[in-house]
């Protein structure tokens, strides 16, 4: 690690989210910690009460929701020369009431059930250009709901008359809490601030009671490989997320509620959809299955089905199903669980251990659920002992975020975090035999492992740290190789990554390089200290790491990141801690340099015309393209939360062309070519990949 690069991260991570207000004096970032008041947890179905007081101290019933109006107003303290215009407003109630400091007084669109119809736009003209990269929304705090803004754009100006394309948009829950957005940073005089729907519909109006701007000493980010999109808000902490195979949409969740998840009633989980091909983030609070599926287990079964297991609600599990876009609740697991991990296997079933964060606290062993007998089944042969860590916080967290690999014969490869390896069987009663330690790794806690090659058992490991928390992580990277279950692996220490990483996500591209952002050098749940802002990427030939163009949003506990099917990622949340400063409500779209020529402009890709929707284990794959094409790969799609994937795989596929059409022969074992649904996507000889087609590999 360059020790001085660890002192100009820290600044950086220190000025980046949450930059001064700006004001005649500059006022630091001054939201106070979480209020220290007690609350009681409500034993709901099963609702965990284990882990209290243990995040950093902090009682999780403490925490609560929202950040405070207060605290955003004691940050932002607005030149009297600013001036604020609508395109409408009721009298009474004009846009300058934005900007009087007095969060009692509020700009409203003209009142009555006909009113002027939305859209609606508040501009806030700041009479000088600032660099600044965050806005805070305060809706009106008179205890009705009428104007609250959900779905919304904000665009900046340097004139007045030309503004760009959005630098953020999304939408906010509906409720009075303070909605802060945070962007790449960007020179502007101008906020335009466009509200697209009123947050309940229950009328075509908008209000506000607050609106403030935020300038940042950090300039745009140093250039770098790759692009980050606009931000995209979320009505909620998005710290689960899921890929649908039917839409290319992506599902995210939080807990009971939007921003936290101590003091949960039990019983429902806010989510959020939001649709690449509109731009549009719909939400559903889901109580049907009566589980908060907050820090669950999860994984896709061979049916593209989410498989959400315990959490908040440690017993319980829920099954989604996007061809039905619905939830359902699922069979109850017979170890109650929370930070469990879980994965398909080549079987359909699923196999899950360890989560003693939620339940109880250890002997968290192996259980089996059968995908066609809907139960689950408890492993008296898979012991969690093997996989344990030696954390400082026992095996409270000792058991947490497995890394599984469904791999041949129904086994489980587990590649880590614990520095000894090890295979676990689900035949049976279950069986468990070790592979061998990680290399020269020690425990590796909230790092990544990815499998970038099923076909020849490719696992890349990096980062995590011996304790999940209070302590610096590492860079390391491994190659792990795996072949014959019960055998030992092979490891191969290559040179680490750039920076120290824990809580980062790791995702693997069609090219089968591993895309790694986020996290932090010393681990810290619901800080951003310590931020590290600049992704890398891996390159499987030369095994080295290279430095990508930096995010302008932390991502560190509770953060996610997922492959998208036109090759980008989504990389989303952190937080999720109440009224505290580190609650990210939004993701931002990364596109790597395949994406571009090398004058910036976009290139060109090529397009799959025919794919078979279906394919078989042993079969053969004949796809179309409009043109040559040199590579092609399939690559799992799935879900992610607590840096934790245990979907996503990617098998080259080498293919016989004739003329446009490529046949390519499949993997003869499902424990390569695991079940389920996976991207096709082919690339040119210049590198750039396709959209994706989605394929389905049912169980054989
Ligand atoms: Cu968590």
């Amino acid at each position: 690690m360059q020790s001085s690069m660890l002192g100009l991260l820290a600044l950086l991570s220190a000025s980046a989210p949450f930059a001064n207000a700006i004001t005649p004096q500059a006022i630091t970032n001054n939201v106070p910690a979480a209020k220290s008041v007690l609350g009681q947890s409500v034993d709901n179905g099963g609702l965990s009460t284990e882990g209290i007081a243990t995040l950093d101290g902090m009682a999780i019933d403490a925490i609560p929701e929202g950040r405070s109006a207060e605290a955003v107003m004691a940050a932002a303290i607005t030149p009297a020369s600013w001036t604020a215009t609508a395109d409408s407003y009721q009298p009474g109630y004009p846009p300058s009431n934005v900007l009087d400091g007095n969060t009692n007084t509020f700009w409203h669109t003209p009142f009555g059930a006909n009113g002027k119809p939305l859209p609606h736009t508040l501009t806030i003209d700041m009479q000088q250009a600032y660099l600044i990269n965050s806005i805070a929304y305060i809706p009106r705090q008179d205890g009705s709901s009428n104007g609250n803004v959900g779905e919304h754009q904000i665009q900046t100006s340097l004139d007045g008359v030309n503004y760009g394309t959005p630098v953020a948009l999304g939408t906010y829950q509906d409720s009075s809490s303070t909605k802060t957005t945070i962007f790449e940073a960007t020179n502007a005089r101008y906020v335009k601030f466009t509200a697209l729907t009123e947050a309940g519909n229950r009328g075509p109006w908008s209000s506000c009671a607050t609106f403030s701007i935020f300038q940042t000493s950090t300039a745009a980010p140093p250039s770098g490989q790759g692009k980050w999109s606009p931000t995209l808000d979320f009505p909620l902490v998005p710290v689960s997320m899921a890929m649908e195979h039917d839409s290319g949409n992506v599902l995210v969740w939080s807990s009971y509620a939007a921003s936290t998840f101590g003091g949960s009633p039990g019983g429902n989980t806010l989510t959020a959809t939001y649709n690449p091909a509109t731009g549009i983030v719909s939400q559903r609070d889901v109580s049907n299955t009566d589980h908060d599926m907050f820090c669950e287990g999860l994984s896709m079964d061979s049916t593209g089905r989410f498989i959400s297991t315990g959490g908040n609600n440690a017993p319980k599990t829920s099954i989604y199903s996007p061809k039905y876009d619905f939830w359902a609740a699922g069979p109850q697991m017979n170890i109650p669980r929370g930070y469990q991990s879980q994965c398909a296997l080549s079987n359909g079933n699923i196999f899950v251990i360890g989560g003693s964060w939620s339940g109880g606290s250890g002997n968290k062993i192996g259980e089996l659920y059968s995908y066609t007998a809907n139960t689950w089944t408890k492993l008296a042969g898979a012991p969690v002992d093997p996989m344990l860590t030696n954390d400082a916080q026992g095996v409270y967290r000792a058991d947490n975020h497995g890394w599984l690999f469904g791999w041949k014969g129904g086994n489980v490869f587990q590649a880590g975090p614990s520095r000894n390896m090890n295979w676990y069987g689900t035949a049976g009663a279950g069986s468990t035999t070790p592979a061998g330690p990680r290399g020269n790794d020690g425990d590796a806690m909230c790092g990544n492992a990815v499998m970038y090659d099923a076909t020849q058992g490719k696992i890349l490991t990096v980062g995590g740290a011996v304790n999940y928390q209070g302590i610096n992580a590492t860079a390391n990277a491994h190659i792990i190789t795996i072949n014959t279950p019960g055998t030992a692996a092979t490891v191969q220490n290559i040179n680490p990554m750039w920076y120290q990483r824990t809580f980062a996500n790791a995702v693997v591209l069609p090219n089968g390089r591993v895309f790694i952002t986020g996290g932090q050098i010393y681990g810290q749940p619901f800080s951003d200290a310590t931020s590290q802002l600049q992704p890398e990427m891996w390159d499987p030939v030369s095994t080295t790491f290279t430095k990508l163009a930096p995010q302008a949003i932390p991502r560190n506990y509770h953060s996610t990141a997922i492959l998208m099917p036109d090759a980008t990622i989504l990389s989303a949340g952190g937080g999720l801690c109440g009224a505290c400063a580190t609650n990210h409500y939004d993701g931002q779209v990364y596109s790597p340099a395949y994406l571009f020529n090398t004058d910036g402009s976009r290139a060109t890709r090529p397009v799959i015309t025919n794919a078979p929707a279906q394919v078989a284990i042993s079969g053969t794959l004949t796809a179309t393209t409009n043109g040559p094409v040199t590579a092609w790969a399939l690559v799992r799609l799935g879900s992610t939360t607590h840096t934790v994937n245990t979907d996503q795989r990617r098998i080259p596929l080498f293919a016989k062309a004739n003329g446009n059409t490529y046949t390519m022969p499949l993997p003869t074992d499902p424990g390569i070519m695991l079940p389920g649904y996976y991207y096709l996507f082919a690339s040119n000889a210049a590198g750039v990949p396709s959209i994706a087609k989605f394929v389905w590999v049912p169980v054989p």
